[in-house]
């Protein structure tokens, strides 16, 4: 026993020089942050520009243009991130659902070969974080203004700004751990800009003296879309409430409590301190003021609405980027840079007043896709574009892979180390979705389908219907190609591999269809 000690003691230095070498993992995370909200995307609101410090992220490594989430919701997205398994095989297919926190997930893992972990931010898991040194999360969804946090130790009342508050957070573990030799992963996962957007007291103002551009599909219709798209309740126009989602004028004897809405905004309003709600209402006052003399009806109500959405929104994006900055600052100054994997993204998209929506749940791209940028010096090639078909399904992969840790087969999505090293031979060619979550907030009904690099093709079973689009011809997916018999060849393959996708990934949850009689109270 005594005779191999110095071997031991040889494999535990190794083992420990190892660990100091292997890259620290920094993920930012966002709530409803769509891709075509962040400069480097190119979007259609890329003069806007909310977010200098993503972009310069995206300069200095990899943007992934096509990466995609598997169901576009808060909880089911952050369960699929930390197991690398798809919604029906870990569990949490809703967000009524609780995450099953004794199963494998990726932090666990990096735990056990060395890594420190720490989880700050939004979880929206239900259950209590499991895999980490150090947790402190929201509880639920969270409050902008004043929030409660939960901890291992019970739940804290913090002053402040969420999106600050977390990143205070953050920074602050970082320092914690700088005497530590083994490497570190944080999830910093900021509430904003989720609904109902409160920025920080500090932009209220920003983009005062701004219109910001409208997207050319914010009176759409949905005439060629299946019936689902028609009878869902995200619009501006009908489902924005005026008060409670952005703050506008409350007419005398106005009473919210009586009003259809979740209210919560006026909740968070309530959670201010005085000199708080004192900024506010000197920011928004004015403003409703000049709206109620307008007497808006019919398309200017709704660009009104649309705007002040907007402007809250990006307003939001800005705190964020004000965060994604002063990490890297952090990073920069504390001499970690060079040896931490940098990754920005968010839970799913989120429409922008595209369709005439706001919310996501959709297969739709606005909402299917998730931005990834990642930033690993020495690995990812400055100012780099991917175009390869990539999902959160791939990130606990990823994150064990340039850990150095083995990938347990059971998980369902590939490592993109390869393709932040330029390699992307012998990549997937499509891409499953599945979205659960139906009769629900926003009635967007259940749906599952397939996406290539041109086409999509997306099943409602539910009510039995389908849809198709050319997305080369058709990036807006304003025309349902399912029917026409130009595509047909296309869509009988598509119909194969939806089929082989299904298999692959074990789906078979129920995805029957309504009986006639159900279908028809869902069709008033
Ligand atoms: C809340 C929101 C909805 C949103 C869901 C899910 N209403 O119910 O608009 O779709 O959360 O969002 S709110 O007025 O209470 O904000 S998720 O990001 O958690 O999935
Ligand atoms: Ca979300």
């Amino acid at each position: 026993m005594l005779r191999s000690l110095p071997f031991f003691v040889l494999l535990l230095t190794s083992a420990i020089s190892l660990a100091a070498d292997r890259p620290n993992i920094v993920f930012i995370f966002t709530d409803d942050h769509a891709p075509h909200a962040i400069g480097a995307y190119d979007g259609w609101l890329k003069n806007v520009n909310p977010t200098p410090n993503i972009d310069s992220l995206a300069r200095q490594g990899m943007l992934f243009q096509n990466s995609f989430c598997t169901n576009s919701i808060c909880g089911p997205s952050r369960a699929v991130i930390q197991t690398g398994k798809h919604s029906h095989i870990n569990g949490f297919m809703t967000n009524g659902n609780r995450f099953d926190g004794d199963q494998q997930t990726f932090p666990k893992l990096l735990r056990k070969v060395g890594y420190r972990t720490a989880m700050i931010g939004k979880w929206h898991l239900g259950t209590d974080p499991q895999g980490f040194d150090y947790w402190r999360v929201l509880p639920g969804q969270g409050d902008y203004y004043n929030p409660f946090f939960k901890t291992p130790q019970g739940r804290v009342k913090m002053d402040g700004y969420c999106t600050d508050l977390v990143t205070d957070m953050a920074i602050n573990w970082l320092k914690e751990e700088a005497s530590s030799d083994q490497p570190f992963m944080l999830m910093c996962q900021h509430k904003a800009p989720h609904r109902t957007w409160m920025p920080a007291l500090r932009h209220l103002h920003l983009y005062d003296d701004i219109e910001i551009p409208e997207p050319a599909t914010l009176f759409d219709k949905w005439e060629d879309n299946a019936s689902p798209a028609r009878f869902q309740e995200m619009e501006i126009d009908r489902h924005l409430h005026l008060v409670g989602d952005v703050f506008g004028p409350q007419p005398s004897g106005f009473d919210i409590m009586k009003e259809k809405t979740d209210r919560s905004g006026i909740k968070n309003l309530a959670r201010m301190t005085e000199e708080q709600l004192k900024a506010w209402n000197a920011a928004y006052g004015p403003k409703n003021e000049a709206m109620l003399k307008a007497k808006l009806t019919g398309k200017d109500l709704i660009r009104w609405k649309y705007q002040r959405y907007i402007k809250n929104y990006l307003r939001c994006i800005k705190g964020v980027d004000e965060s994604v900055g002063r990490l890297m600052t952090y990073l920069h100054d504390a001499g970690l840079e060079d040896n931490t994997i940098v990754i920005y993204s968010s839970d799913q998209g989120f429409y922008l007043g595209d369709h005439g929506w706001y919310d996501k749940r959709w297969m739709y791209e606005e909402s299917f896709k998730m931005p990834l940028i990642v930033k690993w010096p020495g690995v990812t090639k400055p100012r780099t574009v991917n175009k390869q078909l990539v999902q959160n399904l791939d990130y606990a992969e990823t994150f064990l892979d340039v850990a150095g840790a083995e990938v347990p087969a059971d998980m369902q999505g590939r490592s993109l180390v390869p393709l932040f090293k330029g390699e992307t031979a012998d990549w997937r060619e499509s891409l499953y979705y599945h979205y659960h979550e139906y009769p629900s907030v926003h009635m967007v009904a259940k749906h599952f389908g397939i996406r290539t690099g041109r086409y999509k093709l997306i099943r409602f079973y539910q009510f039995d219907e389908w849809e198709f689009y050319d997305l080369k011809n058709d990036p807006e997916e304003l025309t349902n190609q399912y029917s026409n018999p130009k595509y047909a060849g296309v869509v009988a393959k598509l119909l194969d591999d939806l089929k082989g996708l299904r298999t692959q990934y074990a789906d078979d949850t129920d995805v029957s269809v309504m009986p006639v009689e159900w279908q028809k109270q869902f069709r008033p």
